[in-house]
């Protein structure tokens, strides 16, 4: 990538995280020195908690860990500094376990750190978490702004929610200590934790979904609070460069007072500067070819083909969403559609499996969605579905982790195409599951954060596009055995190396150095 490919007039540097990606090897001393100086305070915030706790069939409370890579990547690193995670408390046994300061200590079985929990009723989660969050600020950074819903008063129980989050980040966070906070749920919080007086910590921010360019943000009601309360914060992430660009430009252009300084990646409003850097995130990659590469995912894989009526010989092609309409499966179907109208030959040999878990339905955009996927799913088996194939399989359950992995490992290729997406962490899933001789082929669309990263080496797709889909998803079933390998060889070192653990120690890293300029002290007392 050209650093000129970013923005046209204005120079944008070369992000070393971009350029250098293939070069860097895992670093775990690295990583250990990090955590050992830098973070000995670190407090995550995020609006989803590590562990959670449920009342089980028996009356006993059970925990539970989310699937995300990124809830998994930075509860090891919490395990290892012995910091705060603050989050919303959402399991319904979760207050039974917290102590006055309603905080309980995890992992359970090694109680490494704190989890300290806040509350929320009904009607607020309603407001601040499926309102705003999601029919406001989800759909205008996917630049879906036919679907932003932003009517009533919602907003104040977001500034509400934030505000809370500030006052917990507050009473747990030392002055040189470090706060890392996740996502678009709390774009409020970095100001506000600098409007409490007591103290002063290093504030990073990870945005993990798209940042618009501003003709698109422009649109949002309260666009310069949110841009103000962004600008609390000392570090601020993306996943990919064109983010930080549209980021930039939006601070300048929504608040008078602030100075973008774009070739340093850097916006000073008032007395703060905030440094806005691409990290592209991965995933848990040795984790997921272990589980791959297990019993329980071959037991699984075998048992899911019998009971789909999937044969031994039939080549296999696999999506895996949520139910969300960043994500482009109606439009997926509709190129296989055309897939199988207009290359007869793939008819009874490929069938593709869509792995769909449900999310956010109370939204009435996403139960829309949901049935429009169910009726495209239904189109396509109708048309062409025979007694002995049917083409599509689509299964709505929650997989486990292994589970999946053994699905990802059976599919010869994938179908990533959503519409918008931050990163995308599937695609780089499916690569990671291919174990031993497998060169599945990955078909992406240049939509998605992740094509910035491994564009290079996939069959690129435009979602919207059904013939040239149908005939990149042809391209793929006929590509020669040693393309495939040159392809799948490039994809997996890049998967490989730049895993989620990388991710946590080059923002960890990049933490470090911005400290250590704003403290000369600090930087002796390192070395
Ligand atoms: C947001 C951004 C960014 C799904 N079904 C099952 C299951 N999953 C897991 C996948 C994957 C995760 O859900 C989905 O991750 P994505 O990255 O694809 O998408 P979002 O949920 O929209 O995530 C995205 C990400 O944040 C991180 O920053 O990449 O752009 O939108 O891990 O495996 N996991 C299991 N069973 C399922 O049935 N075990």
């Amino acid at each position: 990538m050209q650093a000129g490919d970013i923005r046209g007039s204005k120079s944008y540097p070369r992000y070393p995280v971009m350029d250098e990606m293939q070069l860097r090897s895992t670093d775990s001393a690295t990583l250990d020195r990090l955590l050992e100086t830098a973070t000995a305070d670190l407090v995550v915030a995020s609006n989803r908690q590590p562990y959670r706790h449920d009342y089980g069939a028996d009356g006993d409370i059970d925990v539970t860990r989310p699937a995300g890579g990124l809830t998994a990547g930075l509860d090891e690193v919490m395990q290892r500094v012995e910091g705060t995670w603050i989050a919303w408390g959402d399991g319904e046994a979760d207050r039974a376990v917290v102590d006055g300061e309603d905080t309980v200590t995890v992992p359970p079985d090694s109680e490494a750190y704190d989890l300290q929990r806040l509350w929320f009723s009904e009607d607020v989660i309603e407001d601040y978490y499926y309102r705003i969050s999601n029919q406001l600020l989800w759909p205008l950074c996917h630049a879906a702004l036919a679907t932003v819903e932003a009517s009533g008063d919602a907003w104040s129980q977001y500034r509400e929610v934030n505000d809370e989050f500030a006052a917990a980040i507050a009473d747990r966070a030392e002055s040189d200590g470090i706060v890392w906070l996740q996502d678009y749920h709390l774009a409020l919080t970095p100001r506000q934790v600098r409007e409490r007086a007591s103290t002063d910590p290093f504030l990073a921010h990870s945005w993990h979904i798209p940042w618009p360019a501003w003709d698109t943000f422009r649109a949002a009601p309260h666009r310069r609070e949110i841009v103000r309360g962004l600008l609390g914060n000392d570090l601020l992430t993306f996943h990919v460069p064109r983010y930080c660009a549209n980021f930039l430009e939006t601070a300048e252009s929504a608040l008078d007072e602030t100075l973008v300084d774009y070739a340093a990646g850097q916006v000073t409003y008032r007395d703060r500067t905030t440094t806005v850097r691409p990290f592209p995130m991965g995933v848990p990659a040795d984790r997921i070819r272990e589980e791959a590469t297990g019993m329980e995912a071959a037991g699984f894989r075998e048992a899911f083909k019998r009971t789909h009526g999937i044969d031994a010989d039939t080549t296999i092609a696999i999506g895996v969403d949520r139910l969300d309409y960043s994500k482009g499966i109606p439009e997926r179907l509709a190129a296989l559609d055309t897939l199988f109208e207009q290359y007869p030959q793939w008819r009874g040999d490929v069938t593709y499996v869509q792995v769909g878990t449900e999310t956010r339905s109370w939204i009435p955009a996403y139960s829309r969605y949901q049935e429009r996927v169910e009726r495209a799913v239904d189109d396509v088996n109708d048309r062409h579905a025979t007694a002995e194939w049917r083409p599509v399989v689509y299964t709505t359950d929650m997989i486990s982790n292994e589970g999946l992995a053994g699905l990802y490992r059976a599919a010869d290729l994938a179908l990533v195409s959503p519409i918008r997406d931050g990163m995308n962490l599937v695609c780089q899933e499916y690569v990671a599951a291919q174990a031993d001789d497998d060169t599945g082929v990955l078909l992406l669309s240049d939509q998605a954060g992740a094509h910035d990263v491994l564009g290079e080496w996939v069959v690129s797709i435009r979602p919207y596009d059904s013939t040239g889909f149908a005939d990149a998803i042809d391209e793929a079933l006929t590509m020669p055995t040693a393309e495939r390998e040159r392809r799948f060889g490039a994809l997996e070192s890049v998967v490989l190396d730049n895993d989620i653990e990388q991710w946590v120690r080059d923002v960890l890293a990049t933490i470090t150095t911005l400290t250590e300029a704003d403290d000369p002290g600090a930087q002796d007392a390192s070395h």
